[in-house]
């Protein structure tokens, strides 16, 4: 297949169906053990050709399939929508232990969010044969957010009220999280601290 990943294409879709088989095995596991919803949904993909040669050109990289997959550490992405905000961390702690993978970096931006208002967990994790992935861990208010800032931000020809929809998002990414925060509390309420 004639792609921007040239050889490392099918290694790199072995690699995200890998991660969400693992994924789907971890959220049966916290599932069984908490006797409760952890996870909503799960997102994979790979980067777009598109997006890729965008990445490289504002980081000045020659988009050789190699350098690209040494250098651009979201090729491979997954997104994991949780139902409350504890469960975020959950999923984070555990795969902090799944095998055959390290983690490589971490991004708390629910603790520290983003000034625009962006909240997520990010983890950075490479497998054995060197690849990378990013797997993102959000609430579904958080993704919500997500969502609509990342249109607003990719429609170009946005000029008019551009400062009041940066101040709006960001007012609504507070309420939601304080929403967020809530909602948890109510959890704990009923189910006790889980
Ligand atoms: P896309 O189109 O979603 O893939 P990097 O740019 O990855 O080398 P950076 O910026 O330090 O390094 O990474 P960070 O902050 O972990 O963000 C990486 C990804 O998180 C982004 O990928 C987005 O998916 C998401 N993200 C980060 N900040 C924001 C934000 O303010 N709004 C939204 N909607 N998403 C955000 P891409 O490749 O930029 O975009």
């Amino acid at each position: 297949m004639e792609n921007v990943y040239g050889n490392h294409y099918y290694r790199l879709l072995t690699f995200k169906e890998e991660l969400e088989n693992q994924i789907s095995r971890m959220e049966q596991t916290l599932e069984a053990f908490y006797d409760t919803n952890i996870i909503d949904h799960v997102m994979g993909r790979l980067k777009s050709d598109e997006s890729v040669l965008e990445k490289c050109s504002k980081k000045s990289i020659d988009p050789t399939p190699d350098n690209i997959v040494a250098a651009i550490h979201d090729v491979v992405g997954i997104r994991i929508i949780c139902t409350f905000v504890d469960d975020t961390y959950k999923v984070r702690d555990a795969i902090r232990d799944f095998s055959g993978i390290k983690v490589i970096e971490e991004k708390d931006y629910i603790s520290n969010a983003k000034p625009n208002g962006y909240r997520s967990y990010h983890m950075i994790v490479q497998n054995k044969e060197g690849y990378y992935a990013e797997i993102q861990i959000r609430t579904i208010s958080m993704d919500t957010w997500a969502a609509l800032e990342h249109d607003i931000k990719y429609k170009k020809d946005i000029n008019v009220n551009k400062e009041l929809i940066t101040a709006e998002l960001k007012r609504c990414a507070d309420e939601l999280a304080s929403t967020d925060i809530s909602m948890q509390t109510i959890r704990n309420m009923i189910y006790g601290q889980m």
